[in-house]
């Protein structure tokens, strides 16, 4: 008799999934039949055929998607967090557009999100890192400082009861960060590459380590473009929280916030209630082509 146990995914490796299962065990997996677009973070059901191998025959429907998107395809990143935290860090530099873009995929999949400052022991561009990121606290978003190196530990409270994953471009140090908060990350990277036969460890995929019963970490490779083709200018729009206070009093109801006049978000803009550069994204992505 074949045994039916339930599991989530791990790593993804094209279509090859390591699945754990409740009692920590790994297994090598490959989906029933041809077609196969699960994420880390999916719960799975998995018929076991060896050891340490097994068929994924069931998918559990799924609380969050968090992915990106083109004019042609979608390219999942996690499913079910309930929290993206994006890390930056006060060098090297950011694009804090690929932010934005992050926090409205997050927006638009109802997950909660925050922000890390990485690196602040490193203080040459300190302050001006915390104004570039300015306009992300007022629209409501945490913004935690630390130094991954020596006080990770400032971001633990965060993670309590989530499944958290970490997200941004390459060197701001979330692997750092993965690796001071989860005391055997680094014995799981080596199981796990070793499991998968994928050579020596880099970040090229995401993986999903526990930190207690009830919490959770996604470290992912960085990231260089997020496209947010799936979303319509109206997902846009409501993707900027700070937004919400206008949105609809503008003179014209298909207002794009450009050059019409009486544009209640130019005119925020022009009162210095709401910022330039959110606003700037907000265009960048919007005129982006739909899927
Ligand atoms: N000074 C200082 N360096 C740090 C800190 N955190 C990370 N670093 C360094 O920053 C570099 C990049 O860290 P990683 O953790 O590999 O960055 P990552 O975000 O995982 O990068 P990718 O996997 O490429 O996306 C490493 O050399 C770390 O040692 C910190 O708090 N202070
Ligand atoms: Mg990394
Ligand atoms: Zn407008």
């Amino acid at each position: 008799m074949k045994r039916v146990l339930p599991g989530v995914v791990v790593a993804v490796h094209g279509r090859h999934y390591l699945v754990r299962l409740d009692d920590d065990h790994l297994l090598n997996c490959f989906p029933r039949g041809k077609k196969s677009n699960l994420a880390c973070g999916d719960r799975v059901t998995i018929e076991r055929t060896a050891p340490d191998q097994g068929v994924i025959t069931d998918l559990a429907e799924r609380t969050s998607l968090f992915f990106r998107s083109d004019e042609y395809r979608e390219k999942l990143i996690a499913a079910n967090v309930t929290q993206v935290v994006v890390v930056v860090a006060t060098e090297p530099g950011f694009s804090d557009e690929l932010m934005s873009r992050c926090l409205a995929a997050a927006e638009e999949q109802r997950i909660g999100a925050a922000i890390v400052l990485n690196k602040v022991d490193l203080t040459a561009h300190l302050e001006a890192t915390r104004a570039q990121l300015e306009p992300f606290r007022r629209a409501g978003y945490p913004v935690v400082e630390l130094s991954a190196k020596s006080g990770a530990a400032a971001l633990a409270p965060l993670l309590h009861g989530q499944i958290s994953i970490l997200v941004g471009q390459s060197g701001m140090g979330k692997s750092t960060l993965v690796n001071a908060l989860v005391p055997d990350a680094r014995a799981a990277t080596r199981e796990i590459s070793a499991a998968l036969d994928s050579g020596k460890h880099t970040t090229t995929f995401s993986r999903l380590y526990r930190i207690d019963r009830n919490s959770a970490l996604i470290d992912s490779p960085g990231l260089q473009v997020f496209g947010l083709a799936h979303l319509s200018r109206q997902d846009v729009e409501a993707a900027f929280p700070e937004f919400r206070p206008y949105l609809g009093n503008c003179r014209f109801r298909d207002c794009r916030h450009n050059t019409e006049p009486g544009c209640a978000l130019r005119a925020a803009v022009q009162q210095g209630t709401l910022d330039s550069r959110r606003l700037a994204h907000f265009h960048a992505i919007a005129s982006e082509p739909i899927r």
